[in-house]
């Protein structure tokens, strides 16, 4: 895996020129999550952990959460966050102002493998690796350099964020989560069953399929993992949207009802849904525990990008899927294309319910006038 110099011209869904980019997140070995501080904590352990597990943990789940308080802390200082370098986590910036990901063997053979596919534009620039002191980093382009202020959602696609391993460990080797319990509880104290409110703890695999079912994964094909506003404020009351109604309020709240916003993004999933029809690496790849980042900011740029490759795994010879239609256990189907379509739909929904408030308010103007 070499270093990767070219630069790609970057496609922005909006009527402006070409400026940004952006980054993302996710734990070094997988996932995405925008893991939004609000009423529901990343940060509970259990007791009798030993601390390096913890530390282990805390780095992985608080990824994307650290890299949203750094962006956070660059906004306070109307600095850069260039800055914020030397912050511990999964992030890194490097002198280029790259982003440097802790390294994730599965996420690096995917970038590798995305920069020579029709979604190349579609994904952040991959760089090759680098070591900084005793960890080894991916290096991706910093997406969000040349943005001010910018508005973030993380989607995580699919209709399921489990692997099917994850399903068929769970069945032979059960490893129980205080932490994942302490979460459940949070949100609905009655969702555990009676056994896993005496042990305190659910095995990851029955949490992940809480989270999927109780949100709009099973359903819809994609959640809203979080939302950043200009502000810097984090919201992430999202993960209990079950209707396509309540994700198109969640899209007019993120752009404000900007008309050119939302049409931007809808261009940006309509060009992303031609590019994953002639995309060999989509093809021939289950996607799990992958985002959608849309980001926009003040000046009417906007864009969506696919990050967090961690959990996305190559078929085995000859198998492709179709993404379209719901998962049975065996067919490693994930329902990508079922997200996106009902992304997609949205903010069709969301445009003509804008368009709609955009000439009411013209009306009420002309007759005050
Ligand atoms: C986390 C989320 C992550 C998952 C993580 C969960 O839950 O499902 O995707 O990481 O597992 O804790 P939540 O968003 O509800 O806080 P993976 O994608 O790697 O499975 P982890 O704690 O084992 O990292």
């Amino acid at each position: 895996m070499g270093m990767r110099e070219g630069s790609t011209t970057r496609q922005w869904s909006s009527p402006h020129p070409i400026l940004s980019k952006l980054l993302h997140s996710s734990s070094g070995s997988s996932g995405s999550s925008i893991n939004f501080s609000s009423a529901e904590s990343d940060d509970v352990f259990s007791e009798g952990e030993d601390v390096g597990s913890k530390r282990r943990a805390f780095r992985k789940s608080r990824s994307w959460k650290t890299y949203l308080t750094m962006v956070h802390w660059s906004l306070r200082r109307q600095g850069s966050w260039v800055q914020l370098a030397g912050h511990q986590g999964n992030f890194q910036l490097s002198e280029g102002g790259e982003v440097l990901k802790l390294y994730c063997e599965v996420e690096a053979k995917c970038l590798d493998s995305l920069m020579r596919d029709a979604l190349r534009p579609f994904v952040p620039q991959y760089h090759g690796c680098v070591t900084r002191g005793e960890h080894c980093y991916i290096r991706l382009e910093d997406l969000l350099s040349g943005l001010r202020r910018p508005v973030i959602m993380d989607c995580k696609m699919g209709v399921r964020t489990y692997q099917e391993e994850e399903v068929t460990k769970a069945q032979t080797r059960v490893t129980l989560r205080s932490d994942m319990y302490q979460k459940m509880v949070k949100v609905d104290p009655t969702a555990p069953s009676v056994e896993e409110h005496k042990q305190k703890a659910v095995t990851k695999s029955r949490y992940l399929q809480w989270r999927d079912t109780t949100s709009s994964t099973s359903t819809l094909g994609f959640r809203i993992e979080g939302i950043m506003m200009e502000d810097g404020s984090i919201q992430r009351d999202f993960k209990k949207i079950l209707t396509l109604a309540k994700v198109t309020e969640a899209m007019l709240y993120f752009t404000r009802s900007q008309l050119d916003i939302l049409k931007a993004y809808h261009s940006r999933l309509l060009a992303l849904s031609e590019a994953l029809k002639n995309s060999l690496f989509f093809r021939t790849h289950e996607v799990i525990g992958s985002s959608l980042l849309f980001v926009h900011d003040h000046s009417s740029k906007a864009s969506v990008w696919m990050i967090d490759f961690g959990k996305t795994t190559p078929l085995p010879d000859r198998l492709e899927l179709r993404h379209n239609i719901p998962w049975a256990e065996g067919s490693r189907e994930d329902g990508y294309l079922i997200g996106l379509m009902s992304l997609i739909t949205s903010l069709s929904q969301a445009i003509s319910m804008a368009s709609s408030q955009q000439e009411e308010s013209c009306g009420e103007e002309q007759s005050v006038a």
